[in-house]
């Protein structure tokens, strides 16, 4: 089983990802997951702390010679903002400023200061901040390397930013390029221009927004994930995987909640031979019974609008309970594009782990010869 953890608080010294179960024989380029670390910082709305950070990745462990060795991978990206924070966030010493008495509505800081009792809620909103999800996204652009030779593909875009919506033809070939190159995440242009005024105008007034992201994936046989167990669906973990992405709300596979106003013919794939078995439509977002069914898998994510707000909500102090405006700290207007790459690498790293779980989780050859065995016997069924 392929699992991950993280370590580090956004102004601490550094992030951590700690990557177990990881197969031995594959080559991983540092250059990928730089380049995923830097579609991570990119997007119109951004705050100011991605005009300090440059965020890369070294790898401590777990990789020799750019080849996987089985053990545990340990990667590491350095806060750059740490050296203004040394006095405040030292391990050793801290000088207690810059302490957080009003909580903000919608982020981790009352309930997470209750549950651990702190009363700095700096405690709280340095650990539960998205600084996080660079690790994340470290530990997904190294495992979807695993995948890479058997032609696993990800794709990610913003569907919408607030109320405005992108208007590409999603069947469009230079859909995902157009995206990629996009401030908002949009393949169309004059939606792209309509999102960055939207920002632009919520900026203004002190507020932040929200979207909507997909990831595709494309290349997976079928097979992937099972029905046999509730904890082995692959949906589920995804949705799981993609829920605990900071700010996500709602996650659909494929026609996902307008499955519910549809009748039945209007759901469901289906199913043609043509060289294999395929799908009229793809509308189940390639997942049935728990199971990739040969299509690409399609993931919808809602990431609410970022909690800390340039004109604060109403809220109380935790020291004495007086009325107070929520505390401000520096943030992003929109940071869904970025929310977009986080998606994928969430993803990313469920997809490797059903991947593992099916062709083997030791060695390249052991996972070469199940994969070619495996495809062999689903193409003369
Ligand atoms: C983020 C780093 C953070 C925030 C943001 C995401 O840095 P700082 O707090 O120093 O500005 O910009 O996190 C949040 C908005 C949040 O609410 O957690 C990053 O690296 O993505």
């Amino acid at each position: 089983m392929l699992r991950y953890f993280t370590a580090g608080e956004t102004h601490g010294k550094c992030l951590t990802v700690i990557i177990e179960g990881a197969p031995a024989g594959f080559e991983v380029s540092l250059d990928k997951i730089n380049a995923a670390l830097s579609r991570r910082q990119r997007g119109y709305g951004r705050g100011g702390r991605m005009q300090i950070e440059k965020d890369s990745a070294e790898i401590l462990s777990g990789v020799r010679g750019g080849v996987t060795l089985g053990s545990p991978i340990a990667m590491t990206i350095k806060n750059r903002d740490w050296e203004n924070w040394q006095a405040v966030m030292g391990t050793e010493a801290a000088n207690g400023e810059r302490a957080v008495e009003f909580p903000r509505p919608g982020h981790a800081d009352l309930a997470g200061g209750m549950k651990y009792d702190h009363h700095d809620l700096r405690n709280v909103l340095e650990r539960a901040s998205a600084r996080e999800t660079a690790a994340r996204v470290a530990a997904g652009a190294l495992v979807r390397q695993f995948m890479e030779p058997y032609g696993v593909e990800l794709k990610s875009r913003v569907v919408s930013i607030g109320t405005v919506t992108d208007t590409a033809d999603t069947a469009a070939p230079d859909l995902w390029e157009r995206a990629a190159v996009s401030p908002v995440g949009f393949a169309d242009a004059a939606a792209e221009r309509a999102a960055m005024e939207y920002i632009d105008n919520i900026k203004v007034r002190g507020e932040s927004c929200g979207g909507v992201v997909e990831t595709v994936i494309f290349g997976l046989p079928a097979g992937l994930g099972s029905y046999a167990q509730y904890d082995r669906k692959l949906d589920a973990r995804l949705a799981a995987a993609v829920m605990s992405v900071q700010a996500i709300k709602g996650v659909e596979i494929g026609l996902g909640f307008e499955a519910a106003r549809r009748c039945g013919s209007e759901v469901h794939d289906e199913i043609v031979y043509d060289n294999g078995y395929r799908r009229l439509t793809n509308r189940a977002g390639g997942i049935e019974g728990g199971m990739t069914n040969g299509e690409p898998v399609v993931i919808r994510a809602a990431m609410k609008p970022i909690p800390t707000l340039y004109n604060p909500l109403h809220t109380v102090s935790v020291k004495d309970r007086r009325e107070h405006s929520a505390s401000v700290e520096r943030s992003d207007v929109c940071a869904v594009p970025a929310c977009a790459v986080v998606v994928e690498a969430a993803a990313a790293f469920e997809i490797a782990n059903a991947f593992t779980d099916k062709f083997g989780g030791d060695c390249r050859a052991d996972i070469d010869a199940a994969y070619h065995a495996y495809m062999e016997r689903i193409s003369n069924y």
